[in-house]
């Protein structure tokens, strides 16, 4: 696949550096027994991924700073920068789930990098400020929400309340934050941008079952996370007859077989079961208790109200008839987001004018680029994902896939400083 015309004859994206990078940063965190990296938010590792993330920051010698939620922000200022002008901001994040990819969210943080590195390398500057985020907890999976650092940003969440939220594992997101040094002063949203630009691997199968090479991404689904916890009755496994069983974890069983028959008959609605624990969990006690996340999205917001519905209405039922106490604790909450038109049709030119297929698609993974939208004009650039494998080791891209959206994200930065 040959780049039919490059963003510009003087600025370009050092492709090798930038796969560099993301095998340097993957490498934080990397797990040799299971396979992937994790880099859990605000843990040792992430840190590490942090410094590494901020001496290159520094040594593209940008103006670095963090805000109060520990978003790290990296300038390059135009020469006409007077601070008037709201900043053209790429971004993303670089903490991960549990055995994750080395490139989901490091991929766009680094391709920023690789933008800013292209105005460095032929010495010149921006018609406009350019920052590069890297946002704090995108994947909220040891605090919830996920994409926090840039919904506070946004102004989604205060900070305090953020700082505030106590992770699954009893810890203190704001002391989690401050021993390991990212407690930033800068107010959350201080730096608003003129428009936001996301690069990130799709991480599902389209792209690649269509051999397409950029997916120009207009909306994103809703999210719906909930924590429900059943009550049931320990009882003896050899004993107990099945009419007589207020069993939690048959129960959670139960529901995971009734959200896959909904997924099935909604067609758009995914339904995940991603944290299931049952207590005494020993062999031979009945479950006196199940916790268990649903992960629930459609690109619908009704269809997910819909969903939400009925999975209430299933958890009543079930629990008449199993005899057991169930509660629900509402996590996240996104309604469907539609990206800013003209940055799409921005990509879809800048696609279409450097020789790569294309198509306009949805996202069925959260980014900090729909907390984004909430402030700014906002869309983003996919690449695909071998398999449409993502939150797992095998995560692949390939390196010349990953150069190619890096430079439709170089020519779309420079078209849209020109606008
Ligand atoms: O949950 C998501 O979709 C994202 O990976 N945080
Ligand atoms: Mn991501
Ligand atoms: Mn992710």
């Amino acid at each position: 696949m040959s780049i039919l015309a490059f963003p510009s004859p003087s600025l370009q994206i050092d492709g090798a550096l930038l796969v560099k990078q993301l095998h340097e940063l993957g490498e934080i965190g990397a797990d040799p027994e299971v396979g992937g990296r994790t880099r859990i938010a605000l843990t040792d590792d992430e840190r590490a991924g942090r410094d590494l993330v901020v001496k290159w920051m520094r040594e593209l010698d940008l103006d670095v700073g963090f805000d109060r939620i520990g978003n790290i922000f990296g300038t390059l200022r135009s020469d006409s920068d007077d601070g008037s002008r709201r900043p053209l901001m790429m971004g993303s994040h670089i903490d991960t789930v549990k055995n994750a990819g080395a490139l989901d969210g490091c991929y766009g943080v680094l391709a920023g990098l690789a933008v800013v590195r292209a105005f460095r390398a032929a010495g010149t500057k921006p018609a406009r400020s350019i920052t590069v985020a890297a946002f704090t907890n995108e994947e909220g999976i040891r605090y919830q929400p996920d994409m926090m650092g840039s919904l506070v940003y946004a102004g989604g969440l205060s900070v305090e309340e953020a700082l505030d939220t106590v992770g699954i594992d009893g810890t203190r997101l704001g002391d989690e934050l401050s021993r390991i040094g990212y407690a930033g002063e800068l107010e959350p949203g201080a730096i608003v941008p003129h428009e936001y630009l996301e690069l990130h691997i799709e991480q599902g199968p389209i792209l690649e079952a269509e051999n397409i090479r950029i997916g120009v991404v207009e909306s994103l689904k809703g999210i719906s996370w909930q924590r429900i916890t059943v009550q049931g009755n320990a009882n003896h496994a050899g004993t107990t007859p099945t009419r007589l069983r207020h069993d939690a974890g048959w129960v959670a069983a139960a529901v995971q077989t009734f959200l896959r028959e909904l997924a099935v008959s909604a067609g758009t609605t995914l339904a995940t079961i991603g944290m299931l624990h049952i207590e005494p969990n020993v062999i031979n006690v009945i479950p006196r208790k199940a916790v268990f996340t649903v992960d629930l999205r459609d690109p619908d917001e009704l269809r997910l109200q819909d969903a939400e519905h009925r999975l209430a209405a299933f958890l009543v039922e079930v629990a008449e008839k199993e005899g057991v106490k169930i509660s629900t604790e509402r996590l996240v909450r996104f309604e469907p987001v539609v990206f800013n038109a003209q940055l799409a049709d921005a990509i879809e030119a800048s696609a279409e004018k450097m020789g790569f297929t294309h198509r306009r698609m949805t996202s069925g993974a959260g980014h900090d680029a729909q907390m984004i939208a909430r402030i700014a004009p906002a869309a983003m650039i996919f690449v695909p994902s071998r398999g449409g494998v993502s939150h797992n080791p095998r995560e692949h891209t390939d390196d010349g896939q990953l150069v190619d959206g890096a430079n439709v994200l170089l020519d779309v930065v420079l078209k849209r400083l020109a606008a």
